[in-house]
């Protein structure tokens, strides 16, 4: 039904639908709830109906919505300086490198904005420490990546996805990623290593590809191939870092250390793009004054609202309870008896349901958990996501787990 504007009552949910659609790209196709409020774990819509966030915009709010601290630390700053461009020093940059040194056991940051940007910004990086630290010959460096990658939209980094819908129509692509190797498999990593070889770019545990957690003593053996081969390890933890698996970085769960660590989203609570490259002096030496950089990366405000995010996170026990709530969710939903689950999978609050072929795709069940007040969001047709912010308490977690068994149980038709 295509209503004109000058129709439609003001402020319903089809006026939105209708604006959005005449006027916004249609590159998301959105569950049908216009969200207007969020506190904590919860959100409410523009009619009043409140529902627990089960997607955290996509591990962004960790912390939960409009932390009170955070916000507290964005108005304050925002009033006194917000962008001063890097051509100048400010008096937040050199307090959020040092803390968040401090709180990941790194020796250097490199501040950007979006998840893509640190991962490109590390793709950057990688490639110059190769031709000047390795002697890989220039414009020779390749970077491997596993299959069932996300790591971001740019046009770099969709050329080696391997899901047509993200690559189909964007050639041609950055060359350097030829080499794809299949996600847990360290035999096939240490097969495609060459001596051109500067990077090996993964996930700690795969999101986007439905939280696929690599084999027991995957990522031990990855980290001694890398270094015996003098190949630098960059670790994706856009959507695993900052307390998501339980642990402040999930590669805390595998004992190693990456040399390139790449941190997002929850990096500013959800107010604000902040992603950082966190590494050491040696790698992310290599970039000399005005060889990188970005408009806003590390601007005070930037700084300001992430040096709070991290504190509150650590402060307020939130890895912690990321761990204690994430096994009660995962012990809870793993005894549903529902013909429908084919496996639970995950690590903290970073949680997956896959569901069988004949259940007729999860985004039903999203729509029917939406109705009983849970927010989810399906990934790759079959997958319902679960990723609550990580304040989640005792209570919700078996609120929420009332409604996750009434539906896999018992769908209402969507
Ligand atoms: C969308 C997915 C999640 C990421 C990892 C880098 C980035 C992301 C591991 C890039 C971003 C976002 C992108 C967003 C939806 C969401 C997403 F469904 F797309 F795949 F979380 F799984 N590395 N993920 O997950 O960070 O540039 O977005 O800040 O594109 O719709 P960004």
């Amino acid at each position: 039904m295509n209503m004109m504007l000058k129709d439609l009552p003001p402020a319903t949910r089809d006026s939105y639908r209708a604006l959005e659609r005449q006027y916004g790209a249609h590159n998301y196709s959105p569950f049908d709830v216009v969200l207007t409020r969020g506190l904590g774990v919860w959100v409410w819509d523009i009619d009043g109906r409140r529902y627990l966030d089960c997607l955290s915009a996509y591990s962004a709010v960790n912390q939960g919505h409009c932390h009170p601290r955070i916000l507290a630390a964005l108005t304050e700053q925002a009033s006194r300086l917000a962008i001063t461009s890097r051509a100048f020093m400010n008096d937040q940059l050199p307090l959020f490198c040092k803390e968040l040194c401090a709180a990941t056991h790194s020796h250097k940051v490199l501040p950007m904005n979006s998840g893509a940007e640190a991962v490109e910004s590390a793709i950057k990086v990688a490639r110059k420490w190769g031709y000047e630290i390795k002697g890989v010959p220039n414009n020779r460096a390749e970077v491997i990546v596993c299959a069932n990658n996300f790591h971001g939209r740019t046009l770099t980094i969709v050329g080696f996805s391997t899901d047509a819908t993200a690559r189909d129509g964007f050639g041609p692509f950055t060359p350097g990623f030829d080499r794809v190797v299949p996600f847990g498999d360290a035999t096939a990593l240490e097969a495609a290593i060459t001596p051109d070889t500067v990077a090996f770019l993964v996930e700690p545990i795969q999101g986007e590809a439905g939280v696929i957690i690599p084999p027991a003593g995957y990522f031990k053996l990855v980290r001694e191939i890398c270094t015996r081969h003098n190949v630098i390890l960059i670790l994706d933890e856009i959507q695993t870092g900052l307390g998501r698996t339980g642990r402040l970085l999930a590669e805390e769960h595998e004992g190693i250390e990456a040399d390139l660590t790449l941190i997002g989203k929850a990096l500013s609570g959800g107010f604000y793009p902040v992603s950082a490259v966190l590494s050491n002096d040696e790698i992310l030496g290599v970039l000399k004054p005005g060889e990188h950089g970005s408009t806003f990366g590390g601007n005070p405000l930037a700084c300001a609202v992430a040096r709070a995010a991290v504190k509150v996170l650590i402060e307020e026990g939130m890895v912690e309870n990321a761990r204690a709530m994430g096994a009660r969710f995962l012990n809870g939903l793993r005894h549903i008896n529902s013909r429908a689950v084919k496996e639970v999978r995950g690590r903290g609050l970073m949680v997956a349901i896959e569901l069988h072929r004949q259940a007729d795709g999860a985004r039903r069940y999203c729509d029917a958990l939406r109705l009983r007040g849970v927010l989810c969001k399906d990934t790759h047709d079959h997958t319902i996501r679960v990723s609550p912010p990580l304040v989640i308490s005792r209570d919700e977690i078996d609120w929420a787990l009332d409604q996750f068994d009434a539906v896999l149980t018992h769908p209402e038709p969507a």
